[in-house]
């Protein structure tokens, strides 16, 4: 398999770690989506991924877009360790957790949408930062209350293992802390955030520890 990435962008952080937890063998291809290179925008680029996004997967000769959809795909091809619990009830809590963070937070902080923002409505840097920031805060206000009621032990976001929503709550708390947001109402997240952070499959998915890291 071959992992499109660019070291910050926190949609390929969740395939990463879902690789490393699933220990699935795969090389990488720097796409490099800061606005100088536009990597993301070249045709090359476009033909695999018509989206212009990060992360594609490359497998089993076709090539896979969407973070989550990839993670699904590799929870299918590789059953072990388990992302998502056994009954269809918790499954639904699990992904209604990831989808609040991949639906409703993190893509109205995107490059592209923050650089609408700035080319096409003239917003500066200290109101994209606000932006970006409120609307973290209002989507952690409500995965606080979530986690509070379905993590069993306080270092997971649902029951005590690791699931698809804690997958997805560690890159998004890496832009809340880039962001400089206050994270200080969120004393659950903080905590689930810390314990996840010292597992090797997040530790070596983080953005730091990748060879494109800038
Ligand atoms: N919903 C998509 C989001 C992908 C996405 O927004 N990727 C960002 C990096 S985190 C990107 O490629 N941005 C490039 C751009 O905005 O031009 C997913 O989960 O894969």
């Amino acid at each position: 398999m071959k992992l499109y990435t660019y070291f910050r962008s926190s949609a390929v952080f969740r395939v990463r770690i879902a690789l490393n937890l699933k220990a699935a063998p795969y090389e990488t291809v720097t796409v490099d989506i800061r606005p100088a290179a536009g990597d993301q925008h070249k045709p090359g680029y476009r033909a695999l991924n018509p989206q212009g996004l990060v992360p594609s997967l490359a497998t089993e000769g076709a090539t896979l877009s969407q973070s989550l959809a990839i993670i699904e795909y590799l929870e299918e091809k590789f059953p072990a360790p388990p992302l998502l619990p056994p009954t269809p009830l918790e499954r639904a809590q699990v992904r209604s957790m990831a989808l609040a963070v991949a639906c409703d937070i993190h893509p109205l902080n995107n490059l592209r949408v923050t650089r609408y923002l700035h080319k096409s409505m003239s917003c500066d840097q200290e109101a994209l930062d606000a932006w970006s920031r409120h609307w973290i805060d209002e989507g952690f206000g409500a995965l606080e209350a979530q986690a509070v009621r379905l993590s069993a032990d306080g270092q997971h976001m649902f029951g005590s293992s690791v699931t698809l929503a804690d997958i997805v709550l560690v890159p998004q708390m890496y832009n809340a802390r880039r962001l400089k947001c206050d994270l200080a109402p969120y004393p659950t997240l903080r905590a689930i955030s810390a314990h996840l952070e010292t597992l090797p499959a997040f530790a070596r998915a983080a953005p730091e520890a990748q060879p494109d890291a800038s």
